[in-house]
């Protein structure tokens, strides 16, 4: 048993040894040069240092809340207000329409005086950048003109928007039954 086991071994065993041989008798492949060694380290520069920090800057105080707004009473009066200007020497417009309760504030707005002069109302003398309100509480055709200059000439129409403004009257009810 072990003859045939030794048999069959040979050709492996010489081929083995074949190899070997042949390995061996290779030229010996240079050794590569030993690796360099590792050059030493050099210490990277030391970063400057950094900047003495400025210390953080205080932060704001916060702010305290606004007080409330007071209330607003209501307006007196519930008419719209209006603007005349007065320039070249003439009131713009020269007639405006309004409503019972309105509000009319004449402005100056060149620098010379004038005087808003009318039945009802009559202001003081107005220099550049005055002004002088009316509320209109009677309906009515109102023609003003300047106190100083008596060519300017101006109408207020005010209407009386409560008469304007009834509802009709409701149809009388009658009986529940025409019997
Ligand atoms: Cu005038």
């Amino acid at each position: 048993m072990s003859g045939v086991f030794h048999w069959k071994l040979v050709p492996a065993i010489s081929a083995i040894a074949l190899m070997v041989s042949l390995v061996a008798c290779a030229p010996q492949a240079p050794q590569p040069a030993p690796a360099a060694p590792a050059p030493a380290t050099i210490p990277a520069p030391t970063p400057p240092p950094p900047p003495p920090s400025l210390p953080p800057a205080t932060p704001p105080l916060p702010l305290p809340p606004p007080p409330p707004a007071p209330p607003s009473p209501p307006p007196a009066s519930p008419g719209t207000a209006y603007t005349v200007t007065i320039s070249g020497f003439a009131f713009n417009p020269s007639t405006l329409t309004i409503k019972r309760g309105d509000k009319v504030t004449w402005v100056n707005q060149e620098s010379v005086a004038h005087i808003v002069a009318g039945g009802a109302f009559v202001s003081s003398t107005l220099s550049q950048g005055a002004s002088f309100p009316y509320t209109f509480a009677t309906a009515g055709a109102f023609a003003y003109r300047c106190g100083i200059h008596p060519s300017m000439t101006a109408t207020i129409i005010v209407q009386d928007g409560a008469s304007s403004a009834s509802p009709p009257l409701p149809p009388p009810s009658g009986g529940g039954s025409s019997y």
